[in-house]
């Protein structure tokens, strides 16, 4: 039987995920880590700095895990605060996660890269998946390189390591940490208490981006296809949609038509600049079945809704 292991269990896609992976498999134990302490899972939660290797392998063999999904990592806009913190953390955790793995034999690791990954001189309209790689933050930088010693891992050792390149991840479960994209997840939150927004991205910045659910789903049908269709051993590029902050803010007035969107660029707006407008997911598609089921539409109603009902809960337990 698969024992799972998640290393950042407690940050917005780990939080999901492990909700998710325990619904989809309910014989299996997944283990969530982080190195902050959990309000939110009260089993099957161990505290984990992954920067202790000792203690992130005897996690490894106490618990026989056989998969890890490694999500723990400083994101594009906090990292270029402390450039060489990230690189430093960043690659350091990544590299603990492909040895210990190595060395206890566990069966699959999961990296989630980013399209942090592409630079200028990558297409920004249906960035392909071989576009050259010149990213323009540590972060990305972090990315791009971790994509590389995932593929050194497989070719080397064997190790069935398999990575996706995610969008900004918009999701009303737990607030995103630091990255650029964060502008379209904290919009709603203003949205929907009925209060303007400064947005820190020009309003024509059009960014690839994701609903959670579709970048849960493409983890999960990644992590389940069989060895034989993965590919792609540097990380796989997967398409959700596409929107600019005024496309986003004209989707929400839908609902809340006196919302009002203010635009104070900030050094994020460099960030995002330099990346692309929409990503070419077709290869993910082929070997894999990848597609997305959100688009703006459907991400922003979901979004409204997911958040009225939280204030409304809240409320009544107040
Ligand atoms: P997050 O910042 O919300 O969560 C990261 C978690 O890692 C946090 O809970 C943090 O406490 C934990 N952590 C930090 N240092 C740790 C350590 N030393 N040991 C163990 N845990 C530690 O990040 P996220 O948004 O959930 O992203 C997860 C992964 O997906 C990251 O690698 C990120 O680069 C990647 N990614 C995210 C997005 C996105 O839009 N959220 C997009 C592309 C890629
Ligand atoms: C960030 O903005 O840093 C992340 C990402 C796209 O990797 N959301």
């Amino acid at each position: 039987m698969d024992v799972i292991l998640v290393i950042g269990a407690l940050g917005q896609i780990g939080s999901a995920l492990v909700s998710k992976l325990r619904d989809y498999y309910p014989g299996r134990k997944v283990l969530a880590s982080d190195i902050k302490p959990s309000s939110e899972f009260d089993k099957d939660f161990v505290y984990l700095d992954a920067t202790d290797m000792v203690h992130l392998r005897d996690i490894i063999r106490h618990h026989k895990i056989t998969e890890v999904y490694h999500l723990a990592a400083i994101l594009s806009a906090a990292g270029e605060v402390k450039p060489l913190d990230t690189w430093n953390l960043n690659m350091k955790l990544w590299l603990h996660v492909l040895e210990a793995s190595r060395q206890c034999g566990v069966k699959k690791v999961f990296f989630p890269s980013s399209i942090a990954v592409f630079g200028s001189q990558a297409v920004k309209r249906k960035t392909p998946q071989d576009a050259f790689l010149n990213p323009n933050t540590v972060y990305g930088m972090s990315k791009a390189a971790g994509e590389h010693w995932g593929q050194y891992y497989y070719d080397r050792y064997g190790l069935d390591v398999r990575s996706l390149r995610y969008p900004g991840v918009v999701g009303c479960g737990t607030l995103p940490g630091g990255g650029t994209t964060d502008y379209a997840v904290a919009i709603f939150y203003k949205a929907v208490a009925q209060e303007n927004f400064v947005c820190f991205l020009k309003e024509d910045t059009v960014l690839p981006m994701m609903y959670i659910d579709d970048a849960i789903m493409a983890t999960i049908k990644l992590m389940e296809a069989p060895k034989t269709k993965i590919r792609v051993r540097t990380s796989y590029n997967i398409n959700g949609v596409s929107f600019s902050p005024k496309e986003l803010t004209a989707a929400i007035r839908n609902w809340y038509p006196e919302f009002c969107v203010e635009y104070a660029p900030d050094y994020r707006q460099q960030i995002a600049a330099g990346w692309p407008n929409s990503i070419d997911g077709s290869i993910a598609q082929n070997d894999w079945g990848w597609e997305a089921m959100f688009d703006l539409e459907r991400l922003t109603e979901t979004m409204i809704k997911g958040l009225q009902n939280r204030r409304f809960q809240e409320k009544v337990s107040a």
